[in-house]
């Protein structure tokens, strides 16, 4: 069976620049080897294995010599990449191994859907250069209303990074549980992290702080920062059920499994809150490698206003403190923001004056605005998972939009980048991450990457119909939505 081949564009997000040479296709033979510059043994042999996967041919690494390079240096930009493609050869160059990672995925788009051991292949001739338009690409996993294992969210990481996406934010705590342990405070994750708690007392589990250095490391190894979120001030019940003694008067509090939000606060003015908001922070910036520290901040309506700002003045600095850039969601720009501190912007509204004057202050902003880059939200009104609250999103309403003109005042130059957060209130398996996040969050993906004036909708779409094959042979429980004219098993 010859898959059809694909074209040197057919690559989501799409590349700042395609130069088709269809005189210059590569037949991958079954001689085919991969060479490699020592410091790119290892994705020389991520590549090797894909071949192997699509050919059944042996695609050996060697030093030199093979009609497939791997070079590494010789480009001058990171993240970015050049591939070319011609009738004697293939060379991947990159400045950096994320360089070439990134353009991995490229070539990985380019050979057949996933197919085993078709035999001979063809990529299509040209040359691919690429680089990213934003630094920080991301997708949230909201673990709190709903635990996933480490297993379950390594598969996620394995779909999303095919998508150049950089960064994985864990919601790690909230009102139904608390998912990362906590050392000196056990009873967090004994008494919140157990079974039955969660949205509907099904979301139980937590990871120790063993696994969350192992998902460190896989992230890591796959060039995905993890951006851990403690949410502070609000969304504590959990901490609070464990712990009286940072529930306002002592009281012991019941568990909650139902959705609710905006009910529960951490008191501003005892000591004891700031000596655990200090600890847990203090922890979870040892165990995370990468630069951010998320405090959340969202929905304090239990915190009167004074004591919010009280609180984050007192906490914001915290991560710093700690060697961690502070992020925060964008309600934390009430108060004055340490330098590198990052309003994360999720509300709906067509103004937010904090985040403009944060913006003004030099602040770089994550835009995530929840009426196009909630992975939560319904696709349409039928869609069996999901909330609405933010109005239904469509994989063209989820493309459609440009960060740069989100928020009046928060331009090109104050962004730091895109995320696409999926909350779990009504997830349940890891199929249904996959629904709520394919084919949307590719979209999200392609606008942190490509040049704004690169994107266009009606081509997403058609690059988007080929991936149907794709998401299929990689078991991925992707949403066939309407809006796509997919195009089934490859001819
Ligand atoms: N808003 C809450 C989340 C979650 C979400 C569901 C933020 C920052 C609604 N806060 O989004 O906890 O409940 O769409």
């Amino acid at each position: 069976m010859r898959a059809t081949l694909r074209r040197l564009g057919d690559v989501i997000p799409l590349p700042v620049s395609v130069r088709p040479d269809p005189a210059a296709n590569f037949l991958v033979s079954p001689t085919v080897a991969v060479s490699a510059d020592p410091a790119a043994a290892d994705i020389a042999e991520q590549l090797a294995k894909l071949l192997r996967r699509a050919t059944g041919f042996p695609v050996p690494v060697t030093e030199a010599g093979g009609s497939i390079k791997i070079l590494l240096g010789g480009y001058d930009k990171n993240e970015a990449y050049r591939v070319d493609i011609a009738a004697e050869g293939v060379t991947l160059r990159a400045a950096t191994e994320q360089g070439l990672f990134n353009g991995l995925q490229t070539l990985r788009q380019l050979l057949p859907a996933e197919g085993r051991g078709i035999g001979e292949i063809t990529l299509p001739g040209g040359t691919i250069e690429d680089e990213p338009r934003f630094p920080y690409r991301g997708t949230m996993l909201d673990l709190a209303r709903h635990f996933f294992t480490p297993d379950e969210i390594k598969s996620y990481l394995d779909t999303i990074v095919q998508f150049k996406i950089n960064h994985l934010h864990l919601h790690l705590s909230d009102d139904q549980g608390w998912r990362l342990e906590i050392p000196g405070w056990p009873r967090l994750t004994e008494v919140s992290g157990g079974e039955g708690t969660g949205v509907d007392g099904t979301g139980g589990g937590f990871l120790t702080t063993a696994e969350y250095a192992d998902l460190v490391a896989y992230a890591e190894r796959r060039f995905v920062t993890i951006v851990p979120e403690i949410d502070l001030p609000g969304h504590v019940n959990a901490a609070q059920v464990a712990y009286p003694e940072l529930a306002r008067d002592g009281e012991q509090l019941a568990p909650r499994t139902d959705a609710e939000v905006g009910y529960s606060s951490l008191d501003a003015n005892r000591e004891e809150t700031y000596a655990f908001v200090e600890d847990v922070i203090r922890e979870v910036a040892a165990l995370t490698p990468g630069p951010f520290l998320h405090i959340g901040g969202d929905e304090a309506f239990s915190t009167p206003p004074e004591d919010y700002r009280t609180f984050l003045t007192r906490v914001l600095p915290l991560p710093g403190k700690y060697g961690k850039r502070a992020v925060g969601w964008h309600e934390m720009a009430a108060v004055e923001l340490p330098p590198s501190a990052v309003p994360q912007y999720w509300r709906i509204e067509p103004a937010d004056d904090g985040v403009a004057q944060a913006a003004r202050d030099g602040h770089q902003v994550i835009m995530s605005p929840a009426d196009r880059s909630y992975l939560d939200m319904k696709y349409d009104k039928d869609t069996p998972l999901g909330l609405d609250w933010a109005g239904v999103v469509g994989v063209e309403r989820s493309y459609d939009w440009d960060p740069a003109d989100r928020l009046p005042g928060v331009g090109e130059e104050a962004l730091l980048g895109v995320e696409a957060p999926l909350w779990s209130e009504t997830l349940r398996s890891p199929a249904d991450i996959e629904f709520m996040a394919f084919p949307r969050l590719p979209a999200i993906a392609e606008i942190g990457w490509t040049p704004r004036a690169a994107r266009d909708w009606t081509s997403f779409r058609d690059r988007v119909a080929a991936f149907g094959p794709r998401w299929h042979a990689q078991g991925v429980n992707f949403h066939r939505s309407p809006e796509i004219d997919w195009i089934d098993e490859e001819s």
